[in-house]
């Protein structure tokens, strides 16, 4: 089955009761980036990149189009299987992983519409219809922080995720220790990103100071150096994020031991034919992880909830979704939501959502046809 066409569309995804604030970035809008490719016999497959602005990752929304317009005249007449296509756009550009992602979720989608499966089994099989979630915080007041929390396991979450970094460090410990008041003893999982914001001196004083609050570090500092510098001197996990930017990168961490789990992102990695790679590699070293996306609509929704539910449960550390914080669908029958800090896997082959083209307005650049 091969490509006929490739239409890329711009759409803008204003945040809800914004901004949200990581230690390095503000958002008060994000611009996403959808793909629609059509095979020959007419079956259609989307897909979508939407970085969390230009600060968080080396990505950016413009990025990701010049790259898939790039790419674009070299895909048209390809077989639309997932890892020839990742081939294919290998030897048409370096890197962009993140631009590559939207043309790999869509190959997904198509080939699941086209054989009548979802994604789910295309990429091993689901072992859970009701994924779990997790709420994360922007960066906060401690008191308003620790009511957040409250608030979030009450509605059912299992797990959350504490925004930190960018400030005082002192005032990062207050509001990890308010939270622990109001969660301890409930089960529910904790991790403090710190999204590269913290210096190791920070993230070892954080360590020292709450020997007694059982939270994982996210991505604490800003390099793969300074993980393992304060490796072996905190108490508490390390997970990397943002620095693991490539297969490569996640086998070299996974492999020595410098971490003990990830927050992974399904366009970082490059799509689902890579996050199924990462899946494995995590399987295999009993490293637990996320399966997210930095921000997204409901096609990055339905691709991470998707892959998410094949993951062996006890390494499964959520599925993090922009919806709670994004108004509207883009599928008229309903897309992906959460509800009791769960995602219930969309049905019906492919991804399992179909958006409304309409609402993206006319193409940026389209190819083939
Ligand atoms: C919580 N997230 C998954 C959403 C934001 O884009 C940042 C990200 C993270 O864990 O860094
Ligand atoms: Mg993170």
């Amino acid at each position: 089955m091969r490509i006929r066409e490739i239409h890329i569309y711009q759409h803008d995804l204003p945040v809800k009761n914004g901004p949200y604030t990581m230690a390095n970035a503000e958002v008060w809008a994000l611009d996403s980036t959808l793909v629609r490719l059509v095979a020959e016999d007419g079956t259609e497959g989307w897909g979508e990149t939407c970085p969390v602005g230009p600060t968080y990752a080396e990505a950016h929304a413009g990025g990701a189009r010049a790259a898939l317009i790039a790419m674009g005249p070299g895909l048209i007449g390809a077989e639309a299987l997932p890892l020839t296509l990742m081939r294919r756009m290998n030897g048409l550009l370096t890197g962009h992983n993140y631009a590559k992602a939207a043309i790999d979720i869509a190959a997904h989608d198509l080939m699941g519409k086209h054989l009548g499966v979802s994604v789910a089994d295309l990429l091993g099989g689901a072992v859970t219809d009701r994924v779990p979630s997790y709420y994360a915080t922007g960066v906060g007041a401690p008191g308003d922080i620790a009511r957040l929390a409250a608030d979030k396991l009450a509605e059912g979450y299992p797990r959350l995720q504490i925004k930190v970094g960018g400030r005082p460090v002192e005032i990062d410990i207050e509001t990890i220790r308010k939270v622990w008041e109001v969660v301890r003893g409930s089960g529910m999982k904790l991790a403090v990103d710190g999204n590269r914001g913290w210096t190791t001196r920070d993230a070892l004083r954080v360590s020292r100071e709450c020997p007694d609050i059982p939270f994982i570090m996210e991505q604490p500092c800003n390099t793969i150096e300074d993980l393992a510098k304060i490796r072996p001197q905190v108490s508490h996990g390390i997970y990397m994020d943002e620095n693991s930017v490539d297969l490569n990168t996640v086998i070299s961490a996974a492999g020595t031991g410098l971490v003990d789990g990830f927050g992974m992102k399904v366009t970082r990695i490059g799509g689902l034919q890579n996050m199924r790679a990462f899946r494995d590699i995590c399987e295999a070293r009993n490293l637990p992880h996320t399966c997210d996306d930095s921000w997204g609509g409901d096609i990055i929704a339905a691709a991470c909830t998707q892959i998410g539910a094949t993951i062996r449960p006890d390494l499964c550390e959520g599925v993090w979704l922009a919806a709670p914080y994004i108004d509207g669908h883009y599928d008229p029958r309903g897309g992906v939501a959460i509800t009791d800090g769960h995602i219930a896997r969309p049905t019906g082959p492919g991804l399992g959502v179909t958006p409304e083209a309409a609402l993206f307005g006319a193409p940026v650049q389209s190819f083939g046809g």
